[in-house]
């Protein structure tokens, strides 16, 4: 990928054309308020969407709300507002918590927007046109959070809802029908020619044996309900939701720039969601594209859920640990790293204020934050704050050896887990380095040759650290770079950078809490 081929003339010549990549969160309903479990996928598709930018690839990353469809309606009643004055309260809500989490979204796409209207209704004509659609009647149980029938099997407690525990509604309706039945066979294809549409595994396997036990179609639209995207051909229902939400992906890139079609450059994407909506994402999603003559997507990534005290954190269930609080008392940086570090990415997970506080103390406050004030000051004390032009020891050469390459690998799965634990070995061997060499004593002893050499290899292993952690911690990261001397955020290999800059200041980057 990435190499094309010259124009004739030029035989044999190759130039490199920017690699890129598309990244996306799960666009989240404005039936509540945002909470920290909608924070994690917005992290983590921000971080993949900053290292990749640190490649020096061309990203595009999408969030945003889902607005239409019975989730929205229903909020709306038991408030006594339309649903549209709830979207234009809850919209901004979502939008300044990206904001906060310090996401770097490229646009925010709103499922009322005219653009994605438009489009939705474009390529659901397309389906229609291409003969995967009919009219016929259903009868179900039906979950309006969901705004999905549940089949015998996942019904729970008599007539619960597996996900909100809330009673099940029989449903009839006449409406139109996509012929999902017919995209088997399609679909165990596309599973089998790419192991890594669906990760992690046990994801994958998981869809696929929602596909191979044999997939019935499924509603296009709802005859009842009046707040959605109209059906072309048929103005008086409206496209099911679940349907127009998933298309977001596609539409966004066809408007979020004005007088320019972002679609031929980016499509298709790398979504990120968690398990409650996989077979949405992992089934319907790409049936529905092929039904359109669409590319399916690159691959995505399933994570499990945050858990606090053993639930999952919902607006529905009512248990949420408000993430303005977090962001407050820890910042936004601290926030990042402790939902990647505490709970691997792609399981569930506990979290906890005692476990903040311990990992903030421990890892940021004193592994790393530590290692760059003590180096700084060593730096400006032995050096008049300049980085020496000095050989870095083999050992530390060697600990550095294949670190970006294994880190690159870990996070084009979206390993965002494994990446940082790769990362902080990094920084735990540099402060086993500090440990161990004693830069205070070489200086005592006057070696200054050696003092040169374990401070240069020093600076040049926390340059090379925080450029890998600074898609994780971009704000704490960047204050360091920049009192390093280093003004790009691009990859480095250690070793890279010479000698010679002149280092400034730091304050501590993660102060000791009271
Ligand atoms: O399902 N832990 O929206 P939604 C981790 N609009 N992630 C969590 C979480 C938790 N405790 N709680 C929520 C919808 N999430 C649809 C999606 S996409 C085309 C349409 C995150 O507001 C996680 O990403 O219910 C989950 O998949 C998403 O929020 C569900 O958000």
């Amino acid at each position: 990928m990435g190499l094309r081929r010259q124009p004739r003339g030029n035989p044999g010549a190759y130039s490199r054309a920017r690699v890129s990549f598309y990244v996306t969160t799960p666009i989240y309903y404005v039936n509540g308020e945002p909470h920290l479990g909608h924070a994690y996928s917005t992290i983590a598709a921000d971080i993949l969407a900053r290292h990749h930018r640190q490649r020096g690839e061309e990203v595009f990353f999408l969030t945003g709300t889902d607005e239409f469809g019975e989730p929205v309606a229903q909020q709306a009643e038991r408030e006594g507002v339309t649903p549209r004055e709830l979207g234009d309260r809850l919209a901004p809500r979502f939008k300044e918590m990206a904001a906060k989490v310090n996401a770097s979204n490229d646009f925010f796409i709103r499922t009322t927007d005219e653009g994605h209207q438009r489009r939705v209704q474009e390529v659901v004509q397309r389906v229609y046109d291409n003969g995967h659609v009919y009219e016929g009647t259903y009868e179900g149980w039906y979950c309006p959070r969901c705004a999905d029938f549940k089949t015998e099997s996942e019904i729970v407690d008599g007539n619960l809802c597996p996900i909100h525990k809330i009673e099940l509604t029989r449903e009839k309706q006449d409406n139109w029908f996509f012929r999902l039945s017919a995209f088997q066979e399609d679909l165990e294809r596309l599973y089998a020619d790419r192991p890594e549409f669906v990760t992690p595994d046990f994801r994958r396997n998981e869809a696929l044996a929602f596909i191979r036990q044999g997939l019935r179609d499924v509603s296009l639209s709802r005859p009842t309900l009046k707040w959605g995207v109209p059906v072309p051909w048929d103005p008086e229902q409206v496209i099911y939701v679940w349907f127009d939400a998933l298309l977001n992906y596609y539409t966004a890139l066809s408007y979020a720039r004005d007088g320019e079609d972002l679609t031929g450059r980016f499509w298709p994407a790398f979504h990120i969601l968690a398990k409650d909506i996989l077979k949405f994402h992992a089934v319907y999603w790409p049936a529905f594209l092929l039904a359109a003559g669409l590319e399916p997507p690159k691959r995505m990534f399933i994570h499990g859920y945050l858990l606090m005290e053993g639930h999952k954190m919902s607006k529905s269930l009512g248990n949420v640990l408000d993430p303005d609080e977090v962001i407050a008392k820890f910042g936004a940086d601290a926030l990042r790293y402790y939902c990647f570090r505490e709970v691997s990415f792609g399981q569930d997970g506990q979290i906890s204020p005692a476990g903040f506080e311990a990992r903030y103390e421990t890892e940021l406050a004193n592994e790393y934050g530590n290692l760059a004030n003590r180096t700084l000051s060593m730096l400006e004390r032995y050096r008049a704050g300049v980085v020496p032009e000095a050989e870095p020891e083999p050992e530390l050469v060697e600990a550095f050896d294949g670190a970006q390459g294994a880190v690159r690998s870990l996070l084009d799965e979206a390993e965002l887990t494994q990446a940082l634990e790769r990362i902080w070995a990094l920084v735990r061997r540099l402060n086993q380095y500090v440990e161990k060499t004693r830069p205070w004593d070489l200086a005592k002893a006057g070696d200054e040759g050696r003092l040169d050499r374990v401070l240069y290899g020093l600076a040049e292993g926390l340059r090379v650290t925080s450029l890998l952690l600074h898609a994780y911690m971009p704000e704490a990261t960047g204050k360091l770079l920049d009192a390093l001397g280093e003004d790009s955020r691009e990859l480095s290999e250690f070793g890279a950078h010479p000698g010679g800059r002149t280092v400034g200041g730091l304050d501590p980057l993660f102060p000791k809490l009271d």
